[in-house]
């Protein structure tokens, strides 16, 4: 059933602008195919953690956070995080460059590049794309294809199943999932809202 969605990011990741910026902005250009092999070894267990939205009276504390939820290492050099900003609107804003990975257990936090660290850690990457009360994140592996994805709206590619729920945004929520990062492909049981734990 992935595949659908794996073809529509396929198509789209091609044409998509990339916005790569941050401390770790090295490699925008797509990874040549010889490392393959390397970047695909281990591909379980990677999930779009939690994120929060912009809002208009409060657009810059927004992020969405990967957490490895598997036993291995995970390279990520490669992979690509999809910001879902409609039903017919995406943009990639962050493609990761090579030797980046995510260790077991391990947390990857991302941010608009407005990001104020009053609202919590230091970001590994930062992102230039505001992403709607209603859009979503989709995490793309080019070569295993489709990893996962979570949405605030009916129709987007990032969302699995029924929507995520939309949180108070102002009150410092995130949506996220549960303590050991269940993913059942369906977002209204897999994420509820909580106060944001950004990085961890
Ligand atoms: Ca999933
Ligand atoms: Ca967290």
């Amino acid at each position: 059933m992935r595949s659908i969605y794996v073809g529509t990011i396929a198509a789209m990741t091609g044409l998509a602008l990339l916005s790569l910026t941050g401390p770790v902005a090295a490699t925008a250009a797509a990874p040549a195919s010889t490392d393959a092999t390397t970047e695909s070894a281990a591909t379980g267990g990677v999930v779009v953690n939690e994120f929060a939205p912009s809002v208009p009276i409060w657009p810059v504390n927004e992020f969405v956070e990967l957490r490895n939820t598997g036993e291995q290492t995970v390279a990520l050099g490669g992979w690509e995080l999809v910001a879902c900003l409609s039903p017919t609107a995406w943009k990639v804003a962050v493609r990761f460059p090579s030797g980046a990975e995510i260790p077991p257990g391990g947390y990857l936090l991302l941010t608009h590049l407005d990001w104020a660290e009053a609202f919590g850690p230091s970001p590994d990457y930062f992102y230039d794309v505001e992403v709607p009360e209603d859009g979503g994140w989709l995490l793309f592996d080019p070569w295993s294809g489709y990893a996962d994805g979570v949405g605030l709206g009916s129709g987007l590619a990032c969302t699995e199943g029924e929507p995520a729920p939309k949180c108070d945004w102002v009150a410092d929520e995130a949506v996220t999932r549960d303590e050991q990062g269940k993913d059942t492909d369906d977002n209204s049981v897999d994420f509820t809202c909580r106060p944001r734990t950004p990085g961890f």
